[in-house]
C-alpha cells in the first residue's frame, strides 16, 4: 500500500495556485496595470482587462502557478506595492 502511495504521488501532477489581486479603494489604476504587466507578463490590454475585473468583482486571477513560484509572485508583488506605499494584496490558494 505504501509503495502504492508513493508511486501514484510520483505519478500526480503538482499542485497549482491561482495567484490573484485583491481590491482596494486606494491603489491607483495605473499602478495595478503596471503590476500585471511586469510581473505577470500580460499585454496593457490584458492587463486592463483584469485590473477592471478586480476593481468591479473584488478580486479576479492573473496566473496560475506550482507553489514555489505563485509564492514568489506573492511576496514580490506585495513587496512591490509597499515600496510604493500603496495597500494592494496579492494572494494565493490551491487550485
Ligand atoms: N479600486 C481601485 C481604484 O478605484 C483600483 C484597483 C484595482 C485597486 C485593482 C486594486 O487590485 C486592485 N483606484
Amino acid at each position: 500500500d505504501i509503495v502504492e502511495e508513493e508511486v501514484r504521488e510520483q505519478l500526480e501532477e503538482p499542485a497549482k495556485y491561482h495567484v490573484f489581486l485583491l481590491n482596494d479603494d486606494y491603489t491607483p489604476m495605473d499602478f495595478v496595470v503596471e503590476v500585471l504587466i511586469q510581473f505577470f507578463n500580460k499585454n496593457s490590454d490584458q492587463a486592463a482587462e483584469i485590473m477592471l475585473k478586480v476593481h468591479y468583482d473584488g478580486k479576479a486571477i492573473c496566473g496560475i502557478y506550482s507553489a514555489d513560484i505563485a509564492q514568489t509572485k506573492v511576496e514580490q508583488v506585495n513587496q512591490y506595492a509597499r515600496d510604493h506605499e500603496h495597500p494592494l494584496l496579492c494572494r494565493c490558494e490551491q487550485v
